[in-house]
C-alpha cells in the first residue's frame, strides 16, 4: 500500500468557478483521489481557495462587503459546490487561515536567514485621498493605444494591451475615482529565485517521467532570458499575511503583506494542518504527509493544475521550499492542464462566458458533467465544449451504453428469475473469453489510470462498459431462456455481477452512479477486480437485488437548443 498526497491548484477567492477551471485541476485531481482509494492505498487530498491579493478586494469591494465577510461567504459558496461534483476533498482550506499566516510567516523567515531575500526600494503610485499604494488594478485610466476610458493599470480590456500603470492617460483610482496620485518610495522584499537556478534546473531535469506540458513551461522559464527573475514577494494591501520574518516584525514591511503568489503555495502545507486540527488530530498527523523526517519520505505527491500556474509550482514553491532549507516534501508529479474552450470562444469568468459550476448543477447531475469533462479534458491540445458534443457524449456513452446495461440486465432478471442472482449451470466459453477480454482492458485501464491519462481512461472505461453489451447481444439470454433457462441464468448470472465490477471500475468518474449500482446489488463490496474471474462470481447464485431507476436520461434536442440559447449570452 502506497501514500498518495494529492493537491489541486486552489480556485481564487472571487466568484464560483466555470467548468474550464474545474476540469483542469479539481476535477482531475479528484479522479485520480478516488481511485487511488478504490486501489486501496492511503490518499490525502486537498484544496483550499486562494483568499488574498487584489482580485479579492476587488471582489469584496464590488459586492459591498468587508473582504474577511466575502471570503468567509465565498468559501463557503465554493464548498457547496465542491460537494455538488461529490469532490472527495479531505479538507477544503482557506490560504487565509491561521495555519498559513503562521507557515507563511515562517518561510520567508527562514529563506531570510539563508539570505535568499533582498529589500528593493521602488517607485509606485500612491493615492493620497485613498491613503494607500495603488497596485496595478486599482488604476484605471484612458488606454494610450486604443483611447478606451476605462483601461486597467495592468491591461486594456478593449484592446487586450499590457500596460503598466504609469502608461495610463489621466490615471485615476479604481477605488474613490481620486485623480491626485504620484510617485512614492515603497519598500519591498524580492526572493533571490536567480541563486537557486541551478539547483532548480538540476531538479527540473530529474523529472523525466512528467508530461512535456509541464517540463516544456518549467524549462521556457528556467532558460528563456529573464526567466527566473527575483520575485517581488510583498505587497501594499491590507489583506493578506502581514509581513514577518517568522514570528519577528520586519522593521520597514510593517502594514504590508505577502504577494499572493507566496502564501498561496504554501497553503498546500497549512492545509494538511488544517485538516488535522478540523479532525482533532495531533500534528505529527500531517507532518508525516509533510515533513520527510516524520514519515513522508515514502509519500508520493502529486499535483493538478491549468498550464498557466505550471510555473509558481514548477519553479516558484520549489525555490521556497528549497530555499528554507529545512526537510519539506517536493512534489513528485505536475499533472497540468490545457485549456478548455466554450462553443468557439473561450471560458471567461469576467464576461461570464460559458457554463459555471452553480448553474451547471441546476441542469443536470454531476456525473453527466464530470463523465463528459473528464473524457474530453484538454491534455495535448486545448478542447473544445460543445452542446452538441456534451449532448451525444452523455446520451452515447452513459444513456445508451452504461444505463440500458444495467436496465436490461436487471429487468430481464426480474422478470424471469426475479430479484435474485440466479443459480444452475457454470460459467462457459462465452463467459471464458468475455474474462479473458475483461482482464486485459481493465490491466490496461489501471495503467493509463495510473499514469493520469485521463482520456485514455475514459476510453478505456467507455470500452469495457461496451465489452458487456456486445457480451449480452451475442450470448441473448432472451432467446436461450425459451431452450435452456439454465444457460440464461448463468448470462444473467454474470452481467449481474458486471455490474458491480463496473461500479467499482466507473466509480472515480461517475461516484453517483456507482452508488446506484452498488445499491441496486444490494452491496457494500467494493473491491477492486485485481481477479476478473474471481470477482465475476462476487455475487453468488441467491443475492437479491433491485431493478433501479434509470441511471441516465437522454439529453433531448429541445433541452439542448435551451441550454445552448440560455448560456449564449452573459452570465447576469
Ligand atoms: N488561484 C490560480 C487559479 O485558480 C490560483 C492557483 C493557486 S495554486 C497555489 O488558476
Ligand atoms: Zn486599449
Amino acid at each position: 500500500m502506497a501514500r498518495i498526497l494529492i493537491t489541486s491548484a486552489i480556485p481564487y477567492i472571487n466568484g464560483v468557478k466555470h467548468l474550464g477551471n474545474l476540469v483542469g485541476s479539481q476535477l482531475p485531481a479528484d479522479l485520480h483521489a478516488r481511485y487511488m482509494r478504490g486501489r486501496s492505498h492511503e490518499v490525502l487530498f486537498l484544496c483550499a481557495t486562494d483568499e488574498h491579493g487584489t482580485p479579492a478586494e476587488l471582489a469584496a469591494a464590488r459586492a459591498g462587503r468587508p473582504v474577511a465577510d466575502y471570503c468567509r461567504e465565498m468559501h463557503a459558496t465554493q464548498a457547496k459546490l465542491s460537494d455538488g461534483f461529490r469532490l472527495s476533498f479531505d479538507h477544503f482550506g482557506r490560504s487565509s487561515s491561521p495555519q498559513n499566516h503562521r507557515l507563511t510567516q515562517h518561510f520567508a523567515g527562514r529563506l531570510a536567514e539563508a539570505g535568499l531575500i533582498r529589500e528593493v526600494v521602488e517607485k509606485q503610485i500612491y493615492s493620497a485621498t485613498d491613503g494607500r499604494f495603488l497596485p496595478d488594478r486599482y488604476v484605471e485610466g484612458t488606454c494610450p493605444d486604443c483611447g478606451y476610458e476605462k483601461a486597467r493599470g495592468d491591461q486594456c480590456e478593449n484592446c487586450t494591451k499590457q500596460l503598466d500603470p504609469t502608461d495610463l492617460i489621466n490615471p485615476r483610482s479604481a477605488a474613490s475615482g481620486a485623480t491626485d496620485l504620484e510617485m512614492r518610495e515603497t519598500r519591498h522584499l524580492y526572493l533571490r529565485q536567480s541563486a537557486l537556478r541551478d539547483r532548480l534546473d538540476a531538479w527540473i531535469a530529474t523529472k523525466t517521467d512528467w508530461p512535456v506540458l509541464t517540463t516544456s513551461i518549467a524549462r521556457k522559464w528556467l532558460h528563456d532570458g529573464d526567466g527566473l527573475r527575483d520575485r517581488g514577494i510583498t505587497r501594499d494591501l491590507d489583506w493578506g499575511v502581514p509581513v514577518k520574518r517568522g514570528k519577528e516584525d520586519w522593521p520597514g514591511m510593517e502594514g504590508k503583506v505577502f504577494y499572493v503568489w507566496f502564501d498561496a503555495p504554501i497553503e498546500y502545507i497549512a492545509c494538511a494542518a488544517e485538516w488535522a486540527e478540523a479532525g482533532g488530530r495531533p500534528d505529527a498527523d500531517w507532518q508525516r504527509w509533510w515533513r520527510t523526517d516524520m514519515g513522508a519520505e515514502d509519500v508520493r505527491y502529486v499535483q493538478f493544475m491549468g498550464k498557466d500556474n505550471v510555473p509558481f509550482h514548477t519553479l516558484g514553491f520549489p525555490a521556497t521550499i528549497m530555499g528554507a532549507g529545512e526537510p519539506w516534501k517536493m512534489v513528485d508529479y505536475i499533472k497540468s492542464f490545457n485549456y478548455l474552450n466554450y462553443d468557439g470562444g473561450q471560458f471567461s469568468t469576467s464576461q461570464g462566458r460559458g457554463v459555471f459550476m452553480d448553474q451547471a448543477l441546476e441542469i443536470l447531475p454531476a456525473d453527466y458533467w464530470r463523465w463528459w469533462l473528464l473524457s474530453h479534458a484538454p491534455e495535448n491540445a486545448d478542447s473544445e465544449f460543445t452542446w452538441e458534443n456534451f449532448q451525444a457524449g452523455v446520451n452515447k456513452d452513459l444513456a445508451d451504453v452504461l444505463g440500458n446495461f444495467v436496465s436490461r440486465v436487471t429487468k430481464f432478471c426480474r422478470a424471469k428469475f426475479g430479484e435474485a442472482v440466479p443459480a444452475g449451470g457454470e460459467y462457459g466459453p462465452a463467459e471464458t473469453a468475455l474474462i479473458r477480454a475483461l482482464a486485459a482492458r481493465i490491466r490496461a485501464y489501471e495503467a493509463h489510470m495510473d499514469a493520469i491519462e485521463v482520456r485514455k481512461s475514459a476510453a478505456e472505461l467507455r470500452a469495457i462498459w461496451g465489452l458487456g453489451n456486445e457480451y449480452l447481444q451475442e450470448a441473448a439470454p432472451w432467446a436461450a431462456f425459451r431452450d435452456d433457462p439454465d444457460r440464461a441464468a448463468v448470462i444473467v448470472r454474470l452481467a449481474l455481477n458486471l455490474i458491480r465490477v463496473y461500479a467499482v471500475l466507473s466509480r472515480p468518474f461517475i461516484p453517483d452512479a456507482s452508488d446506484a449500482m452498488l445499491a441496486a446489488m444490494k452491496t457494500d463490496d467494493r473491491g477492486w477486480p485485481d481477479d476478473v474471474a474471481g470477482a465475476l462470481t462476487a455475487l453468488a447464485p441467491g443475492h437479491g437485488f433491485g431493478v433501479p431507476g434509470p441511471l441516465f436520461a437522454k439529453v433531448s434536442d429541445e433541452a439542448r437548443e435551451s441550454w445552448q440559447e440560455k448560456f449564449a449570452g452573459t452570465r447576469g
